[in-house]
């Protein structure tokens, strides 16, 4: 699963922030993901896949023919042709797989990866994250994510009927899309130190993730050398929002609807040979 070869293709996407009640972005995501996904043998998804997952209770409640389950029913068909599906909670889906077996991984062919997860991209190392872990400067955010990750508030939340949970997480998104209003910019971005400090902790000069809706292509030098840090886009079909990243070889691509700059090729002394 964690590496991918010479000759293979890896897609990355997160954020789609799936949503029956959002049936445009979702369809607008599927028709790329789907095209996309295609000719892969790797999908990674860096995490918000979902715009909110209280439990893997919600599975059998989907609509059947709704954009939730019908991403489902593509990562499983996918897994079932052979390809490899990582899966990364975001902050939206953190409770994806949170309970006993069979759930999510088991419904949707997909492998849970750990945020951070390393792989190996033609023998370089590449480090993924949500990215909501790298804004360190969103503190009040920090105490919460701490907090909801713990087994016992998963527990106490989990046992809450499935309706009950669905009307807290919508009042959630209605506070923290009221928070962001009136937070500093650059306190919802990722901080450049914490990011720094992750990549030489995981000893990769290639970072790939979501959460900001920056999408972007970074250069940095890390101890002195090159470094670059793909950041994903969001999807929202009203706007014409969207992307992912193609790893082939040793060249990343942005493809779908993402504003492209151009493929960045991973310099040959990237580290790792
Ligand atoms: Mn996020």
């Amino acid at each position: 699963m964690l590496s991918v070869r010479r000759g293979q293709a890896a897609l990355f996407v997160s954020d789609m922030h799936l949503a029956d009640a959002q049936p445009r972005t979702g369809r607008f995501f599927l028709e790329a993901f789907l095209r996309e996904a295609q000719a892969v043998s790797h999908v990674f998804v860096l995490g918000d896949a979902f715009d909110a997952w209280v439990g893997d209770d919600q599975i059998a409640a989907l609509p059947h023919e709704g954009v939730e389950a019908t991403f489902i029913q593509a990562l499983a068909g996918l897994a079932q042709r052979g390809v490899a599906v990582g899966v990364m909670r975001g902050n939206r889906d953190f409770l994806l797989q949170a309970e006993a077996r069979p759930g999510w991984c088991e419904a949707s062919g997909a492998q849970l990866l750990p945020d951070p997860c390393r792989i190996e991209l033609d023998g370089t190392p590449v480090l993924l994250t949500h990215g909501d872990a790298l804004c360190t400067g969103d503190t009040e955010y920090q105490a919460f994510r701490a907090q909801a990750r713990t087994e016992a508030w998963q527990r106490a939340f989990l046992a809450r009927p499935l309706a009950e949970r669905q009307a807290t997480a919508r009042v959630m998104r209605a506070q923290s899309e009221l928070a962001k209003q009136t937070r500093e910019d650059a306190i919802m971005d990722v901080s450049p130190d914490a990011v720094s400090a992750l990549m030489a902790q995981w000893r990769c000069r290639l970072l790939v993730h979501g959460h900001t809706h920056r999408p972007a292509h970074h250069r940095l030098r890390l101890n002195g050398e090159a470094a670059q840090r793909w950041v994903l886009p969001d999807w929202d079909a009203e706007r014409g929002r969207g992307g992912m990243l193609l790893a082939r070889d040793s060249m990343i691509s942005p493809v779908g609807p993402w504003p492209a700059p151009v493929p960045a090729a991973m310099p040959a002394d990237f580290g790792g040979r």
